[in-house]
């Protein structure tokens, strides 16, 4: 047991945080770069809470080198970014933008410097505006633009870069960004949406054999995984848990680890080879062979049937339903930390030695912080989340999962997307009106646990 009394991690188990541009970058219109969706979807009246943008975010693109050395202060071992396509690549195809692809080398060299591994996802829903323009993800043609600019990046810094993220969260945009339209581009096609997961993945698999033609050692993908709690055994509301776990927790990880789309997305008129827009040989793109498995992990889903209406009056096979009887964060999300263990062993047993090393990408709550009168924050509820999270964790290695790594989310409190600035996930405080950054109370107890586990291991 470590000083924190936690078991000890495997060797060489990683410990981090994770952030992504558009949520801390800000300088959206400087040194070349281009407009995304988000830029776009934020300007649209009454889609994000009082009107904020990630104009200026938490102005990382000017504070880079304090935010490396509050990682350094962290002690953290690998720190996941995302990259802007726009930043590198403003029309989404064609042209390069130096002065971005510069920020990122320099950013990757600071990290190196501080000891930490620098590890880069492509694609973090800011889309170049005018791809989608050209049809978003609902367009073939945005896969070949996501491997072209896969490519461009691996080549400026795969030689120091050891893991690669292609995309994150792909249900998020499909479901929030083209079903539903509460994220960006603000899309409301319920199951037509279902295109954009094909193409999603199809530019994966593109993406992935571009990045190790230039250069690229591991390549990932990062899921959000919610294990699918059934409300009742009624087989109406099991059928209709079934159907919602293919959607979110299997849509994006069967094809890529199987070469095939589940069966139980028949639930939502998808054939066996899966939306429409599937050509032949496209899943065995998507299939290749991948290093990791990225797993973001907040809390489980509760489903029910739909009441028993017609099609139009319910277009979806499911219904969620609100989890009672556990803590909330201050998004009203349940605390369960257990949820993360199953959906760990769930993936083990069910991708069985497909499963490839898993890396916990994303994991943290949000807390209504406010300093005190001493100018301290004192977030237990977080630090309480993560302590539980971690066990979680260690619980899952101890029952066979090969888990090589955590990352908070996330280091710094930001853009929380159609929340703006309203949901404070990070270890850090940030004053959002002088960008004065002041580590939290599990800012220091997390990084005791980093030092105890290194210690441990010494
Ligand atoms: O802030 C997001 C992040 O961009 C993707 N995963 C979930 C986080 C919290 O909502």
């Amino acid at each position: 047991m470590s000083d924190l009394e936690f078991p000890a991690f495997p060797p060489g188990f990683s410990w981090g945080v994770a952030t992504s541009a558009y949520q801390i970058e800000g300088a959206v219109a400087e040194d070349g770069r281009g407009e995304s969706v988000w830029d776009t979807f934020c300007r649209r009246p009454g889609v994000i809470r009082d009107g904020q943008t990630g104009d200026l975010a938490v102005d990382h693109y000017h504070r880079w080198p304090e935010d490396v050395e509050l990682m350094t202060r962290l002690g953290i071992g690998t720190y996941r970014f995302s990259l802007a396509w726009p930043r590198i690549q403003p029309a989404g195809s064609g042209a390069v933008n130096a002065p971005g692809l510069d920020f990122y080398d320099r950013l990757t060299d600071a990290l190196l410097a501080g000891g930490i591994t620098p590890m880069p996802t492509l694609y973090h829903w800011d889309l170049p505006q005018p791809l989608e323009d050209a049809g978003g993800w609902m367009a073939r043609d945005t896969a070949y633009r996501f491997a072209e600019y896969a490519a461009i990046a691996a080549e400026r810094l795969a030689d120091r870069v050891p893991m690669w993220i292609t995309l994150n969260e792909p249900f998020v945009v499909t479901a929030y960004g083209y079903a539903l339209g509460i994220h960006a581009p603000g899309k409301t096609l319920l199951l037509d949406a279902l295109a954009t997961a094909h193409h999603q993945l199809l530019g994966h698999g593109l993406a992935t054999s571009a990045l190790r033609a230039a250069g690229a050692g591991e390549v990932a993908i990062t899921n959000n995984y919610s294990p699918a709690w059934t409300a009742s055994d009624d087989p109406r509301d099991v059928a209709a848990t079934t159907a919602y776990d293919a959607l979110h927790n299997r849509m994006f990880t069967d094809p890529v680890l199987l070469g095939s789309y589940p069966a139980a997305l028949s639930a939502f008129g998808v054939g066996p080879d899966g939306p429409d827009c599937v050509r032949d040989g496209d899943l065995a793109i998507i299939s290749a062979p991948l290093d990791a498995l990225g797993v973001n992990y907040y809390n489980p889903t509760r489903i029910s049937a739909p009441p028993e209406t017609t099609a139009a009056e319910s277009p979806l096979p499911f219904e969620l339903q609100p989890i009672t009887g556990y803590q909330v964060t201050a998004f009203g999300w349940p605390v369960v930390p257990a949820g993360l263990t199953e959906m760990l062993t769930i993936l083990a047993r069910r991708y069985g030695d497909k499963l490839p090393p898993v890396h916990i990408t994303e994991n943290g709550c949000s807390v209504a912080d406010q300093p005190d009168d001493r100018g301290e924050i004192d977030d237990q509820p977080r630090i309480s989340y993560l302590d539980g999270h971690i066990r979680a964790v260690a619980d899952a290695i101890a029952a066979g999962v090969d888990v090589r790594g955590y990352l908070v989310w996330t280091l710094m409190d930001n853009f929380e997307w159609a929340e703006g600035f309203h949901q404070r996930f990070g270890l850090v405080h940030v004053d959002f009106e002088t960008q004065r950054r002041t580590p939290k109370a599990s800012f220091s107890w997390y990084r005791d646990l980093i030092a105890a586990q290194a210690g441990s291991r010494s």
